[in-house]
């Protein structure tokens, strides 16, 4: 029988409620596709922060080499450890260690779900560069508490890492409608963005058959409000992707619904897939998140790993389950827990 070695990091807050409920769906689906998942979990978290000084041990990375990939929940508690530190500790880390240069965020609206533009059926694809630019972690801070304190945030973009992954989303374009939109701010960020403009043009005379356009990130972040389905596939920075896919989660009912894929493709490497939201702590242990964001991510997760069969199943489960309506968290106008939400997810599989 096929096996998967998955590694859980549950993380911080709602993390360990939206993974312990995904991975229920997830080993229905297994069951049900002739396949097995085998999990080890790993407690890194702010938690673990506290308690040994660091987000995950010392070994880690080299231990999540071992995985075929990796399912992580949500990273943060800013009550005890300011946010820059674990996600330096624990997310970026991972996303860097493995070369996970892909962040890929589908967002469309399930059935049933009510997004705040609910005439618009949209479809997007939005593929966030994931190791360097405006998150390279350069720079740093002279006469710290001072009235001549300076802070300097070097963003890198590197030929190598704007043109791999302008060229997967080329690739994904050509998959789907043939359209691609390339985001920059380079009427005002004269260096790199002009840099990856060119980048853009170059693939874009290689891929002729694809409608390539660019836009400026604040007209694009317009656009996706008022015009989503006029966009398909949209790459974009590491700043650029990670602030367009919280709109992209908006407009698709919420954060609860936006799922991520941190992939190297052919890269040979665990892939980390996770929800795009953080740990919310303000509803955190009592039952209300919403589970599907991170049941979609292990769908991706799944499909990575060449069970696309049982992937798809699952999206189809999620969409029963919205599209009946009956069985719903807060976030989307119900009372179900977070539990129950899987449980009916699970339960669809198999109808
Ligand atoms: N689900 C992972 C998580 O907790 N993300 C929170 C976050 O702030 N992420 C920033 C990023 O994706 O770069």
């Amino acid at each position: 029988m096929r096996q998967y070695r998955i590694a859980l990091i549950p993380g911080d807050g709602i993390g360990t409620e939206v993974v312990d409920a995904a991975w229920q769906v997830l080993a229905a689906a297994a069951a049900r596709h002739g396949f097995a998942l085998a999990a080890e979990a790993f407690p890194w978290s702010c938690a673990h922060y506290l308690a040994h000084g660091r987000m995950m041990d010392a070994d880690g990375l080299e231990r999540l080499s071992a995985f075929d990939a990796i399912l992580l929940g949500a990273v943060g508690w800013p009550a005890t450890v300011p946010d820059s530190v674990s996600l330096h500790g624990l997310l970026l880390p991972i996303r860097k260690a493995f070369d996970l240069y892909v962040n890929a965020r589908p967002h469309r609206l399930l059935p049933g779900v009510r997004g705040p533009l609910r005439a618009e059926d949209f479809d997007l694809l939005v593929i966030r560069e994931n190791t360097e630019g405006e998150y390279s972690g350069a720079g740093g801070r002279v006469h710290v508490g001072t009235p001549h304190e300076v802070a300097v945030e070097t963003s890198i973009f590197t030929r190598r890492g704007v043109e791999r992954v302008l060229r997967h989303g080329f690739e994904q374009a050509r998959r789907r409608s043939g359209r691609l939109a390339s985001v920059t701010k380079s009427n005002a960020q004269k260096h790199t963005m002009v840099f990856w403009d060119e980048v853009t043009e170059q693939l874009a005379a290689e891929y002729a058959d694809v409608q390539c356009t660019r836009y400026h990130v604040d007209a694009i972040a317009a656009r996706l409000i008022t015009h989503p389905a006029s966009l398909d596939v949209v790459v974009a920075s590491n700043l650029f992707g990670d602030i367009l896919t919280d709109i992209g989660a908006a407009i698709q009912g919420g954060l609860g619904f936006a799922a991520s894929a941190n992939v190297n493709p052919g890269g040979g490497v665990p892939g980390m897939f996770e929800p795009v939201h953080g740990s919310a702590p303000d509803i955190a242990g009592r039952g209300l998140a919403n589970p599907l964001a991170t049941i979609w991510a292990g769908a991706l997760m799944l499909e990575h790993l060449g069970e696309a069969a049982a992937g798809a199943a699952i999206i189809a489960a999620m969409e029963a389950v919205t599209g009946a309506g009956r069985v719903a968290t807060p976030d989307m106008g119900g009372r179900a827990s977070t539990a129950e939400v899987a449980a009916a997810v699970a339960a669809a599989l198999a109808d």
